[in-house]
C-alpha cells in the first residue's frame, strides 16, 4: 500500500512539474513570439533569376546592418521548402557570421500561412512585387494578393500605381483582409527587386554591378519600411 501511495505522490509531483515546465515554455515563446516580426521572401531569385550566391551575400549583409536598428523586433527569411537553395545559403551564411538566432532565422512555410500552419506570428510580410503592383504573375506576389483579398489591391492603389526597382512600399492592411484576420498580418511591404529574366520588364541582361546595387537598395528600403512600422 505504501508503495502505491508513494507512486501516487510521485505522479502528482511529476504532473505539477510538467505544468510548470509548460508554463515556462509558453512564457518563453510568448515573449519572443510577441516581438514585431517581419517575414520576407528572397527578392528576385526565382522568377527574376538573380544569382543565388550574390543574393544570399546581400541578404546577410543587410540583415547584419539592420539587426541593431530594429530593437527587439525580428527578421525571418522564408521559403516554401527545405530544398530551397537560397534558404540553405542564407542559413549557412547566417550561422557562419554568428547572427543572433533569436533576432534572425530562416523558416520553411507559405508566407501567407505562417501563423495558421506554422505557429509563427509575423505582423509584417514582404512581397516580391512587380512594377505595376498588380496581383497575379505567380510566385509570392500571386500568393500574397490572393490570400489578402481585394482589400490589399485597393489599399496598395491608394498609395501608388507603380514601383521602381530597388524600392519598397509599406501598405497598411485593412482589418477586413483575411490575411489580417487569419494570420495577424497588419502590413504588407511590396518590394521590387532587380530583374535578370529576359521575359520580364527592365531586364538587366546580366549586369550584376547594377543588379547588386538595386538588390541592396531593395533590402535597405524593405528594412527601413519595417523600422518605420515598428517605431
Ligand atoms: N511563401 C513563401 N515563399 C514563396 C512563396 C510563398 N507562398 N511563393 C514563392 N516563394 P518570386 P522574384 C519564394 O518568383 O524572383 C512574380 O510574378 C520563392 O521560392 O515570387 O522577385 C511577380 O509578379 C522564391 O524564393 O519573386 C514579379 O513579376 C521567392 O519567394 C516576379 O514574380 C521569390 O520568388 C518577381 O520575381
Amino acid at each position: 500500500k505504501a508503495a502505491v501511495s508513494f507512486s501516487d505522490n510521485a505522479v502528482t509531483e511529476i504532473n505539477e512539474h510538467k505544468d510548470q515546465m509548460k508554463g515556462m515554455v509558453k512564457d518563453a515563446s510568448a515573449s519572443l513570439g510577441d516581438a514585431p516580426t517581419l517575414a520576407f521572401p528572397s527578392i528576385s531569385t526565382s522568377d527574376f533569376q538573380f544569382n543565388h550566391e550574390k543574393a544570399s551575400d546581400i541578404i546577410i549583409e543587410k540583415v547584419e546592418e539592420f539587426l541593431d536598428k530594429i530593437g527587439n523586433a525580428r527578421l525571418v527569411f522564408v521559403d516554401l521548402t527545405h530544398r530551397s537553395k537560397i534558404l540553405t545559403l542564407v542559413k549557412e551564411k547566417a550561422s557562419k557570421r554568428n547572427i543572433d538566432p533569436n533576432k534572425f532565422f530562416t523558416f520553411v512555410g507559405d508566407i501567407t500561412q505562417l501563423y495558421s500552419q506554422g505557429g509563427l506570428r509575423c505582423n509584417v510580410v514582404a512581397n516580391a512585387a512587380n512594377w505595376r503592383l498588380k496581383p497575379g504573375g505567380g510566385g509570392v506576389n500571386a500568393a500574397i494578393f490572393s490570400a489578402a483579398g481585394p482589400a490589399l489591391e485597393v489599399a496598395t492603389k491608394e498609395q501608388a500605381n507603380t514601383l521602381l526597382p530597388g524600392r519598397a512600399l509599406v501598405v497598411s492592411l485593412p482589418s477586413n483582409s483575411p490575411l489580417f484576420g487569419k494570420e495577424g498580418v497588419t502590413h504588407v511591404i511590396h518590394v521590387l527587386g532587380p530583374n535578370m529574366n529576359p521575359q520580364r520588364p527592365n531586364c538587366l541582361k546580366n549586369d550584376y554591378a547594377t543588379g547588386c546595387k538595386i538588390l541592396r537598395d531593395a533590402y535597405t528600403s524593405l528594412f527601413e519600411g519595417f523600422v518605420s512600422i515598428v517605431r
